[in-house]
């Protein structure tokens, strides 16, 4: 039995609770964040581990949180997400702002502050959930695409700057997950969320969390930079093999 400690943001839902679940599974002290209290002390209590309110947006959330974790060794960035699908020319400000907000600054915020603590564990990981939208431009998605590329910059950034530090970081990029990701973009419209995955297989979040429980029981030395992941029924952003 491992007694490592990790840390996942954005867990009461999709991925960040399906990571909670796997890490729990193979044996980590799990310390889940998220702003829904309810439903992350619903899950707290089912798999045995630890739930603190966390708003990555929000410095002295961010404060109280890391001052409550005695010590941390792996940190799954995973709070984040879409809102809207608009061209540049009618893009709302407001969408930008929190897209930012939660993928970059909040990515940055809670990074910056559990690193001296994944630093002194001797064996951290950082995993930073980005998604294909961190490496490639579509139509309409720019405010996403750019904040998830500055989210990966930030990530990879740091893989460069903590090099002979005793810390592994990972990011994984996602192309379609069946999350609540589209009903979040869609601001709750069920049916065009629904469109996003009708014809195709898509990814469950359990997928993900399996592919993340297995990078981070790799020994040390075993780096994985970065794992693009898709449906077998996604080429790319915008092409998808739709049944029907
Ligand atoms: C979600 C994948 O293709 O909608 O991160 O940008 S995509």
């Amino acid at each position: 039995m491992t007694s490592r400690t990790a840390v996942v943001t954005g867990a009461s839902s999709g991925i960040g609770e399906a990571t909670a679940r796997q890490l729990a599974a193979q044996g980590y002290h799990v310390v889940v964040g998220a702003r829904r209290q309810d439903r992350l002390r619903r899950l707290a209590d089912e798999i045995g581990a630890t739930a603190l309110p966390l708003d990555v947006t929000d410095d002295e959330s961010v404060r109280a949180f890391t001052e409550a974790v005695d010590g941390v060794d792996v940190l799954v960035n995973n709070a984040g997400g879409a809102h809207g699908l608009a061209p540049i020319a009618e893009a709302d400000l407001d969408d930008w702002r929190w897209m930012w907000e939660t993928n970059v600054l909040g990515t940055l915020r809670i990074t910056k502050a559990l690193l001296p603590k994944l630093i002194s564990s001797g064996d951290g990981l950082i995993v930073t959930v980005t998604s294909i939208a961190a490496l490639t431009t579509y139509e309409n998605g720019g405010g996403y695409t750019s904040a998830k590329h500055a989210q990966g910059v930030l990530h990879r950034t740091l893989r460069d700057e903590l090099l002979g530090q005793p810390v592994r970081l990972t990011e994984i990029a996602p192309g379609a997950v069946e999350t609540e990701f589209s009903l979040v973009r869609f601001e709750g419209d069920a049916e065009r969320a629904a469109k996003v995955y009708q014809g195709i297989d898509p990814l469950v979040a359990q997928d993900i969390a399996e592919i993340i429980g297995f990078v981070a029981d790799r020994p040390a030395r075993v780096n994985l930079d970065q794992i693009i992941v898709k449906p077998r029924d996604q080429a790319s952003a915008g092409r998808f093999a739709r049944r029907g």
